[in-house]
């Protein structure tokens, strides 16, 4: 890791705030549903966001209830046993982070793969814990998490790695094109959420892999991202190191789909009376 050509911000186009983007990474985007992008932040850059990251992980902000929980397993885990720590929408309960580099930097990106309307809708701390057999994200569509009648779901979700993400602590995995298909994946509880008095606290989703899936691991070094689409199925595993792998996510939609979906009451926080239960019994499992 580490060896990828330094970004040129002083590149026509390119500034402080603009990651510029070639025609070839905008179709491969399209086409392909993912992109890779190599340095995105410096090290320095990313200092004071671990800061910021760090107190979110170690659970020590307080008022989030189920903004701060185990993606991998039940609400109300004892945070020891949380293998997925997961703190979402870190920037409203720390506004200092609202307008920090790597916002500014994810909205360019955004805005040249899906227009100038393309606006931050949410934001979300991961980390998977070393040693974590169980640290998995299963396979899922992220669409398959919001609501179902939103009519523009075009979606940019910008995924920057805090630690370089490998195959051993369990890198994002997706399957390449299947933004392309014409229906979302039936979207399943998670296995470990089957049992009915589980079913009630399903907060995690699972789509079946098919045969023909050809699956693409996205190794990625430090202050580098990952860009995916919301339909792409996209799922990562455990992490077998001694060592965390720290993911910063920020999601862009359109400026009019994040005021419809704030309007029926839908903002990403797992506090919201309309969620995955909701969507769950729209698709009727
Ligand atoms: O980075 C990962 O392990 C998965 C994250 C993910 O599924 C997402 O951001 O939608």
């Amino acid at each position: 890791m580490g060896t990828d050509k330094p970004h040129d911000f002083t590149a026509l186009g390119s500034s402080p705030d603009r990651y510029l983007l070639t025609p070839a990474q905008i179709a491969a985007y399209d086409r392909d549903g993912y992109l890779v992008l190599p340095q995105v932040l410096s090290d320095a850059e990313l200092g004071p966001l671990e800061a910021v990251f760090e107190r979110f992980i170690r659970g020590e902000v307080a008022g989030m209830g189920r903004d701060f929980c185990d993606m991998s397993g039940p609400y109300g885990r004892a945070f020891e046993d949380f293998n997925l720590v997961n703190a979402v929408l870190p920037r409203v309960y720390e506004p200092a982070l609202v307008d920090n580099v790597f916002e500014r930097r994810a909205t360019s990106i955004a805005q040249q793969l899906m227009g100038a309307d393309a606006t931050l809708d949410y934001d979300q701390f991961l980390a998977k814990r070393p040693q974590r057999a169980g640290a998995v994200f299963a396979w899922h569509q992220d669409l398959g998490y919001w609501p179902s009648g939103t009519p523009d779901t075009r979606t940019v979700t910008c995924s920057l790695a805090l630690d370089d993400a490998t195959l051993e602590n369990g890198c994002l995995r997706v399957v390449p094109r299947s933004h392309l298909e014409q229906a979302l994946r039936p979207h399943r509880p998670s296995a470990w959420s089957t049992s009915p008095e589980l079913r009630a606290e399903a907060h995690t989703l699972t789509v079946e892999l098919r045969k023909t899936d050809q699956v693409v691991a996205l190794p990625l070094a430090r202050g580098s991202i990952t860009v995916h689409n919301e339909r792409i199925v996209h799922g990562s595993a455990g992490n077998q190191t001694d060592g965390w792998r720290r993911t910063y996510v920020i999601a862009h939609r359109s400026r009019q789909t994040v005021t419809y979906e704030r309007s029926i009451g839908f903002t990403h926080s797992h506090n919201d009376t309309i969620n995955w239960q909701t969507h769950l019994e729209a698709l009727e499992v």
